[in-house]
């Protein structure tokens, strides 16, 4: 009752707010008395500081225990439209459909599910550094082997079917077996006492695990109204005139050309802060710390960036053409530009055939032919799926018989706006396909020369400095190890060769990013956030080439694709020594090694369109990025994208490595040679995450060898993030 009246005048409440509320509803005090004071707060989340301030100004708070917080329950799924078209019988034969197999989840009962790994970790005790020794499976479907780096001495790791590990003081080192497809298991030490090493495998999933209830999209947050998809909050001024968040602060927020929320230039505080911007942290590189990276000459290259992608303006007929048809324009030439790469990319398939334009297909008799087009719509029918599916001269429905060979899963792999490729014969207004094809990923690639040395990338994102749940302790111990505070032999060994450090996106929390988020800032300024982040970064030891991207808590344009970050706010991480910002996507060449780096909100669409998906298995979703090929495949769902006019959202060159972030959830796993990682967070589970029952992995620092690109080991501060 209190949520629904709440939703409806859209306020949020937590669970913890709810429980302490709830009984007192409508007896005790009015949804205006409560509205009333949230609006007073400056804030659209009821959470419990908020709630008990109000019950106690009602004199109703007594200090007892808080229940115990339980996630909301909302969930409800669309019915499937019934397609309503008979379709006669013409059907061809069927003929084996190219889509690939996802998953194949044999591996799976080797190793306990993350779930079993977490329920049974021990955060925050500190181990004596005994060693433990573990079996790790290594089987590998794709055959793929791995050359572990030579770690001399007591505390060596190999990676062969036994793995020893040393117990670090200070951090949880896991190293990294790599096997094949989805099988990719790394294991953590614990820093509890002395136990069998115990396996994380976020990668692998059991074909008929039940699955994890993901309640966010129902939610009702998501009219998307102010363009980063989080619902229809158009946070404006007045909702935080009266707001103070401890902070001794007078918020006030004014939102830019794209609604990007601007930091009110002229309400600096003068003299001290009441937080912290990290100035104090100043980390150095431990005396006679060997970096052997220093000695190996750099090797990287912008491949792809926004940036430098010269958009042509649309041309319209007049100057008096209405701003309409500009808009209509630009988006015709954005899907052109989709489709004419998209082509290319099917192009590479010999089983592809003839492709033919729909326009064209009226000419053609009884041949097999192909067509490349959007998929507008689809629908599930009694004996099939109906599609209808455009390209640059025409439209048409087509028609994909359930007996053809992988038409359910290619069914559900298809997003709205994604491209595909049918086969088969046109009939009588519509096209009868046998074969349907996704762009996808070619199975085989040619393996590239190996480096004479190894050398490290590490790949983080979403550090949110400036949340009140930013690990920052965590972060600092990251920075120390960075810096050579090491645990051990083999930890010694991967910082000694870390060269490159990935950050990809939501590098600060920003300011009124989503309702409510004013309560959850520690640093309620955006400028002393990015202040606040090179503060950190620049403990980064110099010869590591940082290369730095936004996500959708950045300054930086709220559509997809995001050039970079706005000079203007950012301005302190654009002066720090060896740093590159990048625009989200960007694709970054390390020895030859392509890295494909994307913040990744298009893991929020592939949660929302393909059945199966979660939050929780980001790597998975990735991989249904990849197969489509294209960051953000959905128009006007969760994700804004620009009518720029060329698709830079096109996942034109097969990467070596995919990595998102977004989510907060590292995992990680690999499809037909492509690794495919998620970053995680350094960011504690919000108020809003909580209610949206999404759980973070946080301060997991992923390190990959840049000549496999593959994972090399998984060292975790977590024990240090407070609120965990
Ligand atoms: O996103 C962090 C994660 O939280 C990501 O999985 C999206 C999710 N999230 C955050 N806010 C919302 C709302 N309002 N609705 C649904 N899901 C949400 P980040 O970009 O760091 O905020
Ligand atoms: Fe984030
Ligand atoms: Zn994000």
């Amino acid at each position: 009752m209190l949520i629904e009246d709440l939703i409806k005048n859209n306020y949020l409440i937590t669970p913890s707010a709810y429980y302490l509320l709830e009984p007192h509803y409508k007896r005790d005090f009015t949804l205006a008395e409560l509205i009333k004071f949230a609006k007073s707060r400056g804030t659209f989340v009821i959470d419990s500081s908020i709630a008990e301030a109000f019950l106690a100004e009602k004199g109703l708070f007594s200090t007892g225990e808080l229940t115990e917080q339980t996630p909301l329950e909302v969930s409800e799924e669309e019915p499937l439209e019934a397609f309503q078209v008979e379709i006669s019988e013409e059907i061809a034969e069927s003929a084996e459909t190219p889509v690939p197999e996802t998953v194949t989840a044999s591996q799976s009962e080797e190793i306990p599910s993350s779930e079993d790994v977490e329920s049974s970790e021990a955060p925050g005790s500190i181990s004596t550094g005994d060693v433990v020794g573990s079996e790790i499976p290594t089987a590998s479907s794709e055959g793929e082997s791995f050359e572990p780096a030579e770690i001399v001495g007591e505390t060596s790791i190999s990676t062969g079917t036994t793995l020893e590990l040393e117990q670090s003081s200070a951090s949880n080192l896991v190293e990294e077996p790599i096997s094949g497809e989805f099988s990719e298991g790394e294991s953590f030490v614990s820093t509890g006492t002395p136990e069998p090493v115990k396996l994380e495998n976020n990668a692998i999933d059991s074909p008929d695990e039940s699955l994890t209830e993901v309640v966010e999209d129902s939610l009702p947050l998501e009219s998307n109204g102010n363009g980063n998809g989080y619902g229809n909050y158009a946070d404006s001024e007045e909702y935080y005139e009266n707001g103070e968040n401890g902070n001794g602060v007078k918020p006030k927020i004014v939102y830019g050309d794209y609604g990007i929320p601007i930091a009110y230039v002229g309400e600096d505080v003068e003299g001290e802060k009441s937080y912290s911007t990290y100035k104090d942290v100043v980390i150095k590189p431990r005396e006679g710390f060997h970096y052997r990276a220093k000695e190996i000459p750099d090797e990287w290259e912008i491949k792809f960036d926004v940036k430098n992608v010269k958009f042509e303006a649309p041309k319209v007929k007049n100057a008096a053409s209405k701003e309409g048809e500009i808009i209509i324009q630009a988006y015709s030439s954005y899907f052109k530009s989709r489709l004419r790469k998209m082509r290319r990319i099917f192009r590479e398939n010999p089983e592809i055939g003839t492709v033919i334009d729909i326009a064209k297909l009226s000419y053609v008799r009884d041949d097999e032919v192909t067509i490349i087009g959007l998929v507008n719509d689809k629908r599930e029918t009694a004996k099939g799926y109906m599609f209808e599916v455009e390209d640059a001269t025409g439209r048409v429905k087509v028609f994909l018989g359930r007996d053809k060979e992988n038409a359910s899963q290619a069914y559900n792999a298809i997003m709205p706006d994604s491209v595909v490729a049918f086969r088969g014969q046109p009939g009588r207004g519509i096209f009868f396909a046998n074969r349907v094809f996704l762009p996808d990923i070619p199975k085989f690639r040619r393996e590239k020369p190996p480096l004479e040395e190894k050398v490290y990338a590490i790949l983080l994102s979403d550090i949110h400095v400036g949340s009140n749940k930013f690990c920052e302790k965590a972060f600092e111990k990251f920075l120390e190890w960075l810096n050579g505070e090491v645990n051990s032999r083999a930890e010694e060994e991967l910082v000694s060769r870390i060269k490159y450090l990935i950050i990809g996106g939501d590098v600060v929390d920003g300011v009124g990013i989503y309702p409510g988020q004013y309560n959850e800032l520690a640093i309620p300024d955006i400028f002393d956030q990015y202040e606040a982040l090179a503060n950190l970064l620049r403990n980064v030891p110099e010869h590591i080439t940082t290369f730095i991207g936004p996500g959708n808590h950045d300054a930086a344009r709220t559509a997809l694709p995001q050039p970079g970050f706005y000079e203007e706010y950012a301005k302190p991480i654009y002066k720090l020594k060896n740093a590159v910002i990048i625009s989200n996507p960007a694709v970054i060449n390390l020895h030859g090694r392509e890295f494909l780096i994307a913040h990744g909100r298009g893991i929020e669409d592939v949660v929302d369109f393909i059945p199966g998906r979660t939050h929780h298995k980001p790597a998975e979703a990735m991989v249904d990025l990849l197969k489509l090929r294209h960051l953000a495949p959905t128009f006007g769902n969760k994700v804004p994208i620009a009518p720029d006019p060329e698709d830079t959202l096109v996942i034109e060159s097969v990467p070596d490595l995919f990595q998102a972030g977004h989510v907060h959830v590292m995992e990680h796993r690999v499809y037909n040679g492509v690794f495919v990682i998620n970053s995680g967070t350094w960011q504690a589970q919000t108020e809003f995450q909580k209610m949206v029952n999404i759980v973070p992995t946080p301060a997991r620092v992923p390190i990959i060898d840049v000549e496999t690109a593959r994972l090399r080991a998984v060292v975790s501060f977590e024990q240090f993030c407070e609120g965990v």
